[in-house]
């Protein structure tokens, strides 16, 4: 009798337990999350791309541009940089961390290790993370010895695996990054960096100008390497140093090997996927040199379109096409001449960088911050044009809400469905920033409160955006901000003022 109850009961727990086990395969196979790739330009404007008018051809991207969701009202959260990178893997404003600015190759990790990140809250839910390209958002401590590991770095604030350059590739120290350690260091060459002065017996793009192969415009005529002259000064590491015109290769190199060895991993992955062009120095590939007839600038950018291409072809080699989520954006607007004479000017034709908004890279201008943004996910997301508000800054909230984590931050607004295309409804409103300066978008409008400082940055030919007075300009009738209604239209401005304040002081 007692072992026929107890028969019992093991077999009902047998059942359950195959039961439970069984609802839980078909769950997790049903619920996969998706690979989630963001491909991250370097100061491609919103012009830049044929498929937002731009007369450069870069069909792969406008492959993903006309199969997948084309936003053309979308922002990276800055001007410059390094405050962009640090709002779209933080979800938090960059003026609210006041070392968010363009910074040095020796400057310490921006992210502090406790902050939430895109990554690590993709970690938590069960996803692998890489960054693979340019990092620039500070490295170790500020007092680095780069012969040895180096922390904090990407692998310290939610990456599990790094493949990086520390800052930009016109600055010192011009080598790659895997896990914290310097790639193919000689530990008997060891490489000393000094963004003050140069080390006794070298030479530099200053002094030396007949030795450099680039020649510098601005800035950029501290150490030459490979020909061409830096910002920052470097000594030793000869083994190490990158090679620029096999930098696409490198990281394509990178990120096929990252795909290949994740795919059918249990773990869906993240990899931001940050490239470096078109910033300066442009160096293409000689398979690109003369390809866009527009100079280093132009070829680059075709070279860089080549490079998205070859990833979208590893997606379909691999079979993870249609599991994987892509979104494709710029960290600021374009700058032709940043430093160096390399026909970006010249060259340039009839294209325009910046299609048809004003100023660009630095610049409180739409054209600084408003960039090319494409969400694609083959057979999930139907193509589409959205002129919903999105910027760079959603991105953690909305892969929350892809992922099903609940975490966000007081900035970063849940904009899944319109990164799906299940809608054109943005954000209501957002600040955006340059040089530290901030202005407010709402709905069709932008305020640029004034700022003192020169209109235009005549080095590099850009109109900033400073003024006595306020700007207040509709962005959807007047995408050029040419008419200042800030006299005429008195209340809407107060409302802009306010609403501003509002932000800002919070
Ligand atoms: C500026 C550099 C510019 C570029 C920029 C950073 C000079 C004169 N100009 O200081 O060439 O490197 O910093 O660009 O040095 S960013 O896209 O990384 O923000
Ligand atoms: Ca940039």
């Amino acid at each position: 009798m007692m072992m026929n109850k107890l028969t019992t009961i093991l077999s009902v727990l047998t059942l359950l337990i195959f039961w439970s086990c069984q609802k839980n395969t078909t769950t997790t196979s049903k619920e996969k999350k998706p690979n989630i790739i963001f491909v991250y330009l370097d100061d491609l404007g919103y012009g830049d791309l044929s498929s937002y008018g731009g007369d450069i051809s870069t069909p792969n991207i406008d492959n993903m541009a006309n199969g997948g969701v084309r936003f053309t009202n979308a922002y990276a959260s800055s001007a410059t940089c390094t405050p962009s990178r640090y709002a779209a893997f933080t979800g938090i404003y960059p003026w609210r961390e006041k070392d968010a600015k363009i910074l040095p190759g020796t400057a310490p990790m921006l992210i502090g290790k406790q902050q939430m990140t895109v990554p690590k809250m993709l970690r938590e839910q069960g996803y692998e993370t890489a960054i693979i390209g340019k990092w620039h958002m500070g490295l170790g401590n500020g007092q680095n010895n780069w012969n040895e590991h180096i922390s904090p770095n990407p692998n310290d604030v939610g990456f599990d695996y790094s493949f990086i350059m520390a800052a930009t590739q016109d600055r010192v120290p011009t080598v790659f990054i895997e896990n914290g350690n310097v790639v193919g260091l000689d530990k008997n060459d060891p490489i000393e960096i000094n963004y003050n002065k140069n080390f006794p017996g070298q030479t530099s793009g200053k002094e030396n100008p007949e030795l450099t192969t680039m020649k510098w415009h601005h800035g950029h005529n501290s150490s030459i390497i490979n020909g061409i002259p830096r910002i920052g000064y470097m000594k030793g590491g000869k083994a190490a140093i990158w090679d620029d015109q096999e930098m696409t290769n490198t990281f394509l190199g990178g990120v096929k090997e990252y795909i290949h060895e994740h795919k059918s991993n249990d773990k869906p992955f993240f990899l931001a996927y940050t490239m470096q062009q078109p910033h300066v120095p442009r160096t293409p590939h000689p398979d690109f040199i003369g390809k866009s007839g527009k100079g280093p600038r132009g070829d680059v950018i075709m070279e860089a379109d080549w490079a998205i291409g070859e990833l979208m072809k590893t997606l379909e080699k691999e079979g993870i096409a249609e599991n994987t989520l892509i979104i494709f954006s710029s960290d600021n607007g374009p700058v032709l001449n940043d430093g160096y004479y390399d026909d970006a000017v010249e060259k340039l034709g009839n294209h325009k960088p910046s299609g048809n908004l004003k100023g660009g890279k630095y610049s409180l201008f739409d054209a600084g911050t408003h960039v090319p943004f494409i969400t694609y996910w083959k057979g999930t997301i139907q193509p589409k044009v959205s002129d919903a508000l999105v910027c760079q800054l959603d991105i953690l909230s909305s892969l929350a809400g892809l992922t099903g984590s609940n975490i966000t931050t007081k900035d970063s607004e849940d904009m899944l469905n319109a990164f799906l295309g299940k809608t054109t409804v943005g954000r209501s409103k957002l600040i955006l920033e340059a040089n530290t300066k901030t202005l407010l978008r709402e709905g069709d409008w932008v305020m640029i409160p004034p700022y003192q400082g020169p209109k235009v940055e005549t080095q590099v030919n850009i109109e900033l955006g400073n003024a006595d007075e306020f700007q207040l300009y509709n962005i959807k009738e007047d995408p050029s901000q040419n008419n200042n209604l800030a006299q005429t239209n008195k209340k809407k401005l107060q409302e802009m003022i306010n609403s501003f304040e509002k932000v800002r002081g919070n």
